[in-house]
């Protein structure tokens, strides 16, 4: 085993100690966790990380369930039943680690390393534990790569091509906003840590306008709500393009100072009336109106920018036009101006990077395509699937499809794993991870600007073990590292990282402090950053950028007579992801709106079937007004307990690609719901 003396010795007193949340959330909260007898007592916020303000969500004060979990995967072990009936046999680490580098090395031989899949995605992972030994282990063997796609990858590519991933307005300066537009974002879900700066401006006077097919908490407080259909946002965003533009409101002196393309940009929103954008979007068009007069008079004006917006067909382009608006309308220069999407960037740092052995030129498969990448490639076919921090079969699009790659017998999956997830039934050989609250690790929020070091509070439960010790010890094995040789610890992991890090950082961070981003958190975009494009300007049509349907193209809704209903599947604030969704109680609500229920027949609690072409969800409806007609939703991130037929929204979600960078479309599914008869 690697060096683990780092970690603090099992206390049988009382005591709190300071650590940080790194789960795909874009607060990373700093954390107070009392422990005695080395048992988690009780997880709190703290105040250290500034935008935490000593309070956390539900999910996190509960997690020392998921600990504690009899779900937990305490111990290695070997699959014995039919693939997906969870049932193995305890094997020591040796036995089980023999076993896939053994595996592995047969793929390799028979059919190409390129057989050998590794399938993670690491949101609720910092820099310890993922892209680190992990990525040495399967770049050295050669294995496929992975497009980790999943989330953000539009968003991502469209921030890069325009600003450089230029860092956003921080949530404590939203407080000096006078107008706030939520776009494609739930953050009294999603992001909890910014409703507080919201209200405050709210209290101050400022307007907020929340676009949203829902009607969400939030929205309920707006001045103005805009419940676009899904996949609409690219015309709405071109209409108070167009606006801005024709009205003679757009900001001429900044366009021609800091940006590249306006015209081009002009050209691509002309078609885009309000009337055809409210026509398209099917919202009113006076309010649409409204908005673009209050964003064109108002300063300082912030647009928070989220991911539900990026889930469907034209989800790139829709992101581009949303973030050209700030540069267009001169939103830029003031505290509280501009825009937020994602903060990750903002730190200077690009893991990537450090890894020393360079990137093989594999077959890449995207994520999205799992279920088809193992059912219908071959060349060669995926005979070894490695998955770790991701829950494919719960998260990935087309879960049918995943299911039946899943199925193969001639599959060998690896599942390392924190708990029995609906992936790791299907897995070979499960392997037990320790969870944040058992090792070191380093997170960054990408909303709050918070960079902070997780530490273990408490000893490893059962045999569970930090992803770099394991893949070291598989590198071992694959005979691509020498036993003896600086044998990845705690310590070794962790000083190999800090010391990749700016300097100014990594001080910050080792001695247990927050550190904060640009301008100390605060940043005012275009006075404290500016673009990291290579020319320092705002490229609002980069001619290069690879879309499938050309720049701010507009494709238009796939709904068929057959199939008329928007599925749409947003965060809940149950979950992160999957992760925690093996304690929603229950069988899952699907929220339908009245117009849709009364021809169908439903009424509210009953038992329904959402049903397209991929597959069904047997369910029950909430009947509310929350959502518009014409869209349906379901929560993102359920188990297959958490509906009557084990199936979940993905089961209907097709794995077509997003317009910009391969990302996922969750909400593009179409389809209907009936009643569905329960026989007793
Ligand atoms: N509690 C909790 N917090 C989370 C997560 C979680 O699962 N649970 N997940 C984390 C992760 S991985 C991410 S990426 C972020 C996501 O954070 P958000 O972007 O806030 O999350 P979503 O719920 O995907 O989408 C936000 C909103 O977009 C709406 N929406 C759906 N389709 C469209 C559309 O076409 N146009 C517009 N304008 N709106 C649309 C949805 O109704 C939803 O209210 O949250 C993170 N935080
Ligand atoms: N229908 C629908 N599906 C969606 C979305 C949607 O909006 N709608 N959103 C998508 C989004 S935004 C995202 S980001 C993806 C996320 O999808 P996933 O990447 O699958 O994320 P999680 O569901 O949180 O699963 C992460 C798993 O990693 C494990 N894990 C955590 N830390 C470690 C570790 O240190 N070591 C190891 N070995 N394992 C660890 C956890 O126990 C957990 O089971 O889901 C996507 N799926
Ligand atoms: S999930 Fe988000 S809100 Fe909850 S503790 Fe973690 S960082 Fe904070
Ligand atoms: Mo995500």
């Amino acid at each position: 085993m690697a060096d683990t003396d780092v970690r603090p010795p099992a206390s049988w007193g009382r005591s709190t100690v300071h650590t940080a949340c790194p789960l795909d959330c874009p607060d990373c909260c700093s954390l107070a966790v009392t422990v005695e007898g080395g048992r988690i007592q009780k997880i709190d916020g703290s105040h250290a990380a500034p935008s935490t303000d000593g309070f956390i969500c539900g999910k996190v004060r509960k997690f020392d369930q998921r600990v504690y979990s009899s779900e937990r995967v305490l111990y290695p072990a070997v699959r014995r039943g039919p693939k997906g009936r969870g049932d193995f046999t305890v094997a020591p680490w040796a036995e089980a680690l023999d076993l896939v580098a053994e595996r592995m090395q047969q793929a390799r031989t028979e059919f190409g390393a390129e057989s050998v899949l590794p399938f993670y995605y690491g949101g609720s992972n910092g820099f310890l534990t993922n892209d680190l030994e992990d990525a040495r282990l399967f770049r050295q063997f050669g294995a496929s790569r992975l497009a980790r796609t999943v989330c953000a990858a539009p968003t991502s590519a469209a921030a890069t091509a325009m600003y450089g991933k230029m860092a956003g307005v921080s949530y404590e300066d939203y407080a000096h906003a006078k107008l706030i537009v939520v776009w494609g974002a739930n953050p009294p879900a999603s992001g909890i840590h910014l409703m507080s700066h919201i209200k405050q401006a709210q209290k101050n006077g400022a307007r907020l306008v929340v676009i949203d097919p829902r009607r969400t908490p939030l929205a309920r407080t707006a001045d103005i709500h805009l419940p676009v259909k899904p996949g609409t946002d690219l015309g709405v965003a071109l209409s108070l393009i167009r606006d801005l533009f024709e009205s003679g409101r757009a900001d001429r002196t900044f366009l021609d100072a800091h940006t590249t393309g306006a015209d081009s940009l002009r050209a691509a929103a002309a078609s885009w009336t309000y009337a055809r954008a409210a026509a398209v979007a099917g919202i009113d068009e006076t309010q649409l109106r409204l908005l673009g007069d209050w964003y064109a008079n108002t300063s300082p004006a912030v647009i928070r920018c989220g991911w539900g917006q990026e889930r469907n067909r034209n989800g790139g382009a829709a992101t581009m036009a949303i973030l050209a608006l700030p540069a267009v309308a001169g939103k830029f220069g003031v505290r509280g101006g501009g825009y937020t999407m994602s903060n990750s960037a903002a730190y200077g740092q690009a893991a990537e990077s450090w890894i020393k052995s360079p990137a093989p030129e594999t077959r890449v498969v995207n994520m999205n395509q799992l279920g088809r990448a193992l059912t219908e490639y071959n060349d060669p076919p995926v005979k070894v699937l490695f998955v770790y921090n991701c829950n494919p079969l719960a998260t990935m699009p087309d879960q049918n499809r995943v299911k039946r790659g899943l199925e193969r017998e001639d599959l060998f999956t690896v599942v390392f794993e924190q708990t029995m997830t609906d992936s790791a039934k299907y897995a070979d050989v499960v392997l037990p991870a320790t969870t944040f609250l058992e090792h070191y690790d380093l997170a960054r929020g990408y909303g709050a600007y918070h960079f902070q070091i997780v530490q273990p509070v408490i000893e490893p439960v059962g045999e569970a073990r930090p992803n770099h010790e394991v893949f070291r010890e598989l590198a071992v094995r694959l005979g691509q590292h020498e036993a003896e040789e600086d044998p990845l610890g705690q310590t070794e992991a962790l000083l190999e990282v800090t010391a990749q890090l700016p300097r100014e950082i990594a001080a910050i961070i080792g001695d247990g402090g927050v550190a904060r981003g640009p301008a100390n958190g605060a940043p005012i975009q275009f006075a404290d950053v500016h673009p990291k494009t290579p020319d320092q300007k705002v490229h609002l049509f980069p001619e290069d950028l690879p879309t499938t349907a050309g720049l701010y193209a507009f494709q238009p809704d796939p709904a068929t007579d057959a199939y008329p209903l928007a599925l749409i599947s947003p965060a809940s604030a149950h979950t992160v992801s999957s992760t925690l969704g093996e304690f929603r109680p229950g069988i899952a609500r699907l929220k339908m709106h009245p117009d849709d229920a009364r021809p169908r027949g439903i009424e509210d609690a009953d038992p329904v079937r959402v049903f397209n072409t991929l597959g069904e969800v047997w369910c029950e409806v909430t009947i509310t007004p929350e959502v518009r007609p014409g869209v349906v939703s379901l929560p993102k991130g359920l188990w297959a307990r958490s509906t009557e037929n084990g199936a979940s929204s993905n089961a209907l979600v097709p794995d077509t690609l997003t317009d910009l960078a391969g990302g996922a479309c969750f909400n593009d599914a179409r389809v209907d719901v009936a009643i569905r008869k329960v026989v007793n």
